[in-house]
């Protein structure tokens, strides 16, 4: 089992193995009942980044999963060391997303999802921080020069979302969820100031580094996903609300308005 030694810190069962250098990039990926298409994708990933310039490390991030996600993961891990795997607690992706990027020892971090792996995006991201001197780079689904292959209501959903954080935060971009990379040392404070969990972490993250005046630009993606959601959307919109109303009262006002017990 991985070990919990803080609240938001977890040793990784096999980050003391054989590969202890420091790699280039940490990629981090949650995941949550995926034994369907984990090994495979994570077999395709590690060959698509065969060629890569830089170095990595993959970083899976399990919480909750009822299925052989876990069991799946470990075995992988054993026999690659760039990929760690922890799995600790209840359900729950921004907490998984944050614990992994406290985890990550690479300069630049990239958040991936297990259903995307899009290298293309990799590729992109670190020159967009390598060359142009970005901290934050964004996958958007919304800009020109996207391609959003979801269904209607998913899309719309994203609209949605969107404009709740432009009245409620001041959000300036196109897209919060999803892919994206930054340099770990810029960004780690932003990283550690964030409240909010489940799906709304990823949101308050980008919506922060804006705030903040950090230096970050969105490039257009191309989403295609392996399958569907693995969560139902609208099982998704309590905590999405709940979470809005409170991102929104700290950031404004500087208080919880929900303060948990
Ligand atoms: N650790 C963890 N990962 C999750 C959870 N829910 C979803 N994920 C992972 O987050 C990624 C995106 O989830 P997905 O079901 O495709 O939802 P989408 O982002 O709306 O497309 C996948 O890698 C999932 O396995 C969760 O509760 N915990
Ligand atoms: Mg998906």
């Amino acid at each position: 089992m991985s070990k919990v030694v803080s609240d938001n810190v977890i040793e990784l069962e096999n980050h003391r193995g054989a590969d202890t250098r420091r790699p280039d990039v940490s990629i981090v990926i949650p995941v949550y009942n995926e034994q369907a298409i984990l090994s495979a994708s994570l077999s395709d990933l590690r060959e698509k980044l065969q060629d890569a310039d830089f170095t990595y490390e993959i970083i899976v991030a399990e919480n909750g999963s009822t299925d052989e996600t876990v069991r799946i993961a470990r075995e992988f891990a054993a026999r690659h060391p760039e990929i760690k795997v922890f799995s600790v607690g209840e359900p729950n992706y921004g907490r998984a997303l944050k614990q992994g990027i406290l985890q990550a020892r690479g300069d630049f971090v990239i958040c991936d999802e297990i259903d995307l792996c899009d290298t293309d995006f990799y590729r992109a991201a670190m020159q967009k921080m390598r060359d142009d001197g970005y901290e934050l780079v964004v996958g958007s689904k919304r800009l020109s020069g996207s391609h959003d292959r979801r269904p209607l209501y998913r899309r719309a959903a994203t609209q949605v979302l969107n404009g709740m954080l432009r009245v409620a935060v001041g959000f300036r971009g196109t897209d919060t969820h999803g892919l994206k990379a930054f340099r770990r040392d810029a960004l780690l404070d932003v990283v550690e100031s964030c409240v909010v969990d489940k799906d709304m972490f990823a949101s308050e993250f980008v919506v922060r580094t804006h705030r903040a005046d950090r230096r970050w630009i969105e490039i257009p993606i191309d989403l295609v996903e392996k399958r569907p959601p693995s969560v139902h959307l609208f099982r998704r919109v309590p905590n999405v609300l709940k979470n809005m109303v409170r991102l929104t009262g700290i950031i404004r006002f500087g208080r919880d308005p929900l303060p948990r017990k």
